[in-house]
């Protein structure tokens, strides 16, 4: 497993978090310090850490949860926050099919970037596509012989001239070549620079505007430390960095100078290199790779979980319904917010029964964009207390929003039958009927209704 020391630490505080009686601020502050504490172990950036544990613990302190979900939560948002942080998920390097699509790699001394062009070869080759390598190294020594013998173990042409001595002029006439020899996919190296090399920065940015290159990757070395993330800033600063490739993670790599790169360019990781031979390369999967550094191999439906948890536990809606406040914001933003009218549905259901409101039918969510528009002409008295929306304003309305009487006259009219509504489910409520209407849901329904009047805050 890559990131063996890293992925150990944060199974360890995601079990430890799993183990705690209860989810308060001093359990919340213990998840916050020992990921801080293995984050920096691992080399990721002083600054960049801080920030990644300050977004989390923000989030985590100012979320109100049902109880049975807190923990999932949190490990939701350490998740969130590493996705985030190595550039989130993106869809794979497009390669234009009927074209040649020119990928350029470039990156520091020894990164590994010609290693990886023969990877990347065979990866590409594996996929039917005719790839080829174009070479323009003119500073390393034997550079081009690397990668024919690279290139060769694929049978995939490899093009170069080792006696030309202008990288920019190879860089042109060779991939020309590879242009004219139809190939789909040309990948091409470059020498390895390090930022303060001015003048080797300045051939790498001459080379990317002449080839006009379809991907710039970066590879990284995974053993780099907290030098990664200023060498990585430079390069995005001089190229137009698409993807990025980490080497060496078969080793003792701790991997926090790669996370730190990523963070630096905004870009994510495509892939990995886990050895030497030109198998030894994975295609890399954020959400995969976070889930198994946390030790939580089913993530997506932990995620999935959560998300509807947070859903159900809207206290605050609830708490508005049953004191009787509900205003045009309120029904827009909670439709929008749920998405699903369904949800909606249920948490009324459970409220009251009875005919659910016209404004609930499946079409629900097609009148929101038009209530969106007339909302913005609203003026805050009017969202808060409709009554007040007579002829006049209804004019004034129509005009600013652009839309007619018919639409406004609907909003309204759906509004006023869910607030009636509302007001029936509450007499309901007062007067302990429980929950008519919808047979099976009355117990359910209470016990919902209990735990939203407790306080669920942290
Ligand atoms: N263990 C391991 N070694 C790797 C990996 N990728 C590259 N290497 C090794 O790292 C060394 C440098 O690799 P190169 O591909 O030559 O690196 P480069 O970036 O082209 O180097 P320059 O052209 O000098 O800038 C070689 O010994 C490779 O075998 C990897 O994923 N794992
Ligand atoms: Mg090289």
């Amino acid at each position: 497993m890559v990131f063996n020391k890293l992925g150990k630490d944060l199974e360890s505080i995601m079990r430890k978090l799993r183990g705690l009686p209860k989810i308060d601020k001093d359990a919340i502050n213990m998840v916050i310090q020992s990921l801080q504490r293995s984050l920096l172990e691992s080399d990721v950036k002083v600054e960049l850490v801080f920030q990644m544990t300050e977004n989390i613990k923000k989030e985590a302190m100012n979320t109100d949860l049902k109880r049975a979900r807190r923990k999932d939560f949190i490990i939701k948002l350490v998740h969130d926050e590493l996705v985030k942080t190595i550039g989130g998920t993106s869809a794979p390097i497009r390669i234009k099919p009927g074209k040649s699509n020119v990928i350029l790699l470039v990156g520091i001394q020894g990164s590994g970037k010609t290693t990886s062009i023969g990877k990347l070869a065979r990866f590409y080759k594996n996929k039917g596509y005719k790839v080829a390598a174009v070479t323009t190294d003119t500073w390393r020594p034997g550079a081009y012989e690397q990668l024919v013998q690279l290139t060769d173990q694929i049978g995939v042409k490899c093009y170069g001239n080792p006696n030309e001595k202008n990288a920019i002029k190879l860089a042109v006439r060779e991939t020309k070549k590879a242009i004219n020899d139809e190939h789909d996919i040309i990948i091409v190296d470059t020498a390895g620079r390090h930022k303060e090399e001015k003048e080797l920065m300045r051939e790498m940015e001459k080379i990317e505007s002449s080839l006009k290159p379809n991907e710039v990757i970066l590879v990284i070395d995974g053993t780099l430390g907290q030098q990664a993330y200023s060498q990585a800033e430079e390069f995005a600063k001089s190229t137009n960095i698409g993807s990025i490739i980490v080497t060496k993670l078969d080793g003792t790599a701790k991997g926090g100078g790669a996370l730190s790169a990523c963070a630096a360019t905004n870009q994510s990781i495509r892939f990995i290199g886990v050895g030497e031979k030109l198998e030894d390369f994975e295609e890399f999967n954020p959400t995969t790779f976070v889930g198994s550094l946390l030790g939580v191999p089913d993530i997506e439906g932990l995620v999935k979980k959560v998300q509807e948890a947070e859903i159900d536990a809207d206290p605050d809606l609830v708490k508005r319904m049953m004191k009787g406040k509900f205003t045009l914001d309120d029904l827009y933003y909670q439709l929008k917010s749920i998405k699903k009218v369904g949800k909606m549905k249920n948490i009324l259901a459970m409220m009251g029964g009875g005919n659910i409101p016209e404004a609930l039918t499946d079409d629900a969510e097609k009148n929101l964009e038009k209530w969106e528009v007339v909302l913005n002409s609203l003026t805050q008295a009017e969202k808060e207390d409709p009554k007040i929306i007579k002829k006049t304003r209804k004019r004034r309305i129509a005009i600013g929003s652009g839309t007619d009487y018919t639409t406004i006259n609907r909003m309204l009219d759906q509004y006023n039958q869910m607030k009636k509504f509302m007001k029936k489910a509450l007499q309901m409520q007062k007067k302990g009927k429980g929950m008519p209407g919808i047979p099976g849901m009355g117990k359910a329904g209470a016990q919902f209704m209990n735990k939203l009047g407790k306080d669920n805050k942290f």
